[in-house]
């Protein structure tokens, strides 16, 4: 059976609700394919022990933007929520805005291919269908394809096996069991304190060490939240203003230049804080200046070895290999003093490297384990991963994944040339990961609603990015990561953790609010960059 929409969108995440609502607004018929049984994306997937947010949860959410009577209604109980507790929210927003009826769960897109002589999108699904729509958007999120490491011996393992980017619905339990867990990201260190305080002996194998920040969660009160609530008006235009989605208060200044006493307060003022103002509160130029980065760096190795009792097992948790913030720095919850519990044990897999998965557990350069389970907090094929495997396939048959053999190439990480109406929701080359997510989604799909009502306006229903614009943003992209650190250091945000991925910045890090300036200043000179022309044919 085909069937016709004006537009369809792939992912009912944060992303794909937000699109829907907008195109809602302009009246089109949508459809959104989920392959998820329910809305939530990544917090429909990621149900791992300890999964929270990392973004301050009043500020993790859908803005006055959205719906001011949702921002009202919806209340958080803890500093940074937990997975249910956003769930929980992200049902109540599809329920209260009716979303779910344009939504098809369970079906995942297997192919969509541009069909030049109909100006349309031919969207194949797993479960048999094609659909046909004017334009694609995907909201398809940037860590939803997750990285299983191909370890030698994997398929020989006997015992339980997880991905904390897929977990079961159903609780699993640890207790009394032999447990390993490789991978010491922002999810391994949310996943590793509750899982030890289950497991009879956890074994943790560290590749890279990172800068993790106290979290300080705490149940939120009432009256903070009503002081937020009176304030969100200021607060969202701050965060849509803002470097990283975030409405701190910037504090301009080298670190580097500051008196060390100065330093020092500041650092521990947010230190004590929590979250993320000691990289935002502080000082300004930790990305681009290695000896600012020095000052902070320091600090937090000095707080690991303050924390953790035994000294070697501080050392390996202390990072060396890479300037703060050059790998996303987790935020942590009893993370450091998990390995002074007696039950835990830290491997440094750089000296005695996993040699091989067995069928009892795994065995390093140096020793046999035996594992009951064995987690896999290994991450993602970030930003790119996803869209491969959809079969997207533009003007002239040119697959996406050819044209980005070399890395990704777009126009404001929106759009990208070839690729016709189109639309990439925190797609590559825009801010996404380095903003708090619903900042920067919010910031697409009105971009992307205001861009077809104009076409509508002008009588357009053809949209192409023109190559030359495309060049400008891709060099413009470049110059502002080749300013940064972050392109020296491993990290999924470089693309250094899938073995063959092209090595670039894969987000944005020009700033949220600089990002905002620069779509709004397209659209204000009619889409500059973009063709827009009628190309439908009379039916
Ligand atoms: O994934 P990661 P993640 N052998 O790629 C290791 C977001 N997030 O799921 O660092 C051995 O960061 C790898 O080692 P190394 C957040 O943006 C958000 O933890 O590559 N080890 C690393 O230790 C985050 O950045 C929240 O050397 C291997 C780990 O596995 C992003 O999700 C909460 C390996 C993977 O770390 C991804 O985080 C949690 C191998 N072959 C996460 N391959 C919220 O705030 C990889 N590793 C909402």
């Amino acid at each position: 059976m085909t069937t016709d929409f004006d537009a369809v969108v792939v992912g009912a995440g944060f992303g794909g609700l937000s699109m829907l609502q907008n195109l809602r607004q302009l009246d089109m018929s949508v459809k959104v394919f989920e392959r998820g049984d329910g809305v939530g994306g990544t917090w429909y997937w990621n149900r791992y022990p300890g999964a929270r947010c990392d973004s301050e949860s009043v500020y993790y959410m859908f803005s006055d933007h959205f719906s001011p009577q949702i921002l009202d209604e919806w209340t958080w109980s803890e500093r940074f929520a937990a997975q249910p507790e956003i769930l929980d929210y992200l049902n109540f927003v599809t329920d209260k805005m009716d979303l779910r009826r344009d939504i098809q769960f369970g079906t995942a897109v297997t192919g969509a291919v541009y069909d030049e002589a109909n100006n349309r999108w031919e969207i194949t699904t797993d479960d048999g269908g094609t659909t046909t729509a004017r334009y694609l958007v995907t909201a398809v999120g940037c860590i939803s394809t997750t990285n299983l490491p191909a370890f030698p011996g994997l398929a020989d393992y006997a015992g339980e096996r997880y991905h904390t980017g897929a977990w079961p619905h159903e609780p699993v339990d640890f207790s009394g069991k032999r447990v390993a867990v490789i991978g010491t990201g922002a999810t391994g260190v949310q996943a590793i304190p509750e899982i030890a305080k289950q497991a009879a002996h956890l074994v943790v194998f560290q590749r890279t060490p990172n800068y993790d920040i106290p979290a300080r969660n705490r149940p939120l009160d009432t009256e903070y939240v009503q002081e937020v609530k009176a304030e969100y008006p200021e607060l969202w235009e701050k965060a849509r203003a803002s470097g990283f989605g975030l409405p701190y208060q910037v504090v301009e200044g080298s670190a580097a230049e500051a008196p060390p006493e100065e330093r020092q307060q500041r650092y521990q003022r947010a230190w004590d804080k929590g979250g993320f103002y000691i990289g935002l509160e502080t000082y300004s130029d930790f990305l681009v200046n290695k000896d600012s980065n020095d000052t902070i760096s320091d600090f937090i190795r000095s707080r690991i070895r303050e924390t953790v009792r035994d000294p070697a097992t501080a050392e390996l948790l202390a990072p060396s290999d890479h300037p703060f913030s050059t790998k996303r720095p987790p935020l942590e919850t009893d993370y450091y003093v998990t390995y002074n519990r007696d039950n835990v044990t830290l491997v440094d897999i750089n000296r005695t490297p996993i040699a091989t998965i067995t069928r009892d557990g795994l065995r390093t350069s140096e020793q046999e384990y035996a594992f009951d389970a064995i987690v896999f907090a290994t991450g993602f094929d970030a930003m790119t991963g996803t869209l491969f495997k959809m079969g997207i396939t533009g003007r002239d048959g040119l697959a996406l994944e050819d044209k980005w053999a070399d890395g990704p190439s777009t126009y404001l990480g929106l759009t990208t040339h070839g690729f016709p109406n189109l639309f990439m929701i925190t797609g590559p080359q825009s801010p996404s990961v380095l903003s708090n997510m619903p900042v920067a989604i919010e910031q697409n799909t009105e971009w992307i609603a205001g861009l077809i009502e104009h076409m509508r306006e002008v009588g357009a229903d053809y949209s192409e990015a023109t190559a030359e614009a495309e060049r400008g943003w891709v060099e413009h992209h470049n110059q502002v990561a080749d300013a940064t650190l972050l392109l020296g250091t491993n990290s999924w945000w470089v693309g250094a953790n899938i073995p063959g991925k092209p090595r670039t910045l894969y987000p944005y890090v020009g700033g949220v609010g600089a990002f905002r300036d620069i779509c709004a200043d397209v659209a204000r000179k009619g889409y500059e960059g973009i063709t827009l022309t009628s190309r439908t044919p009379v039916r």
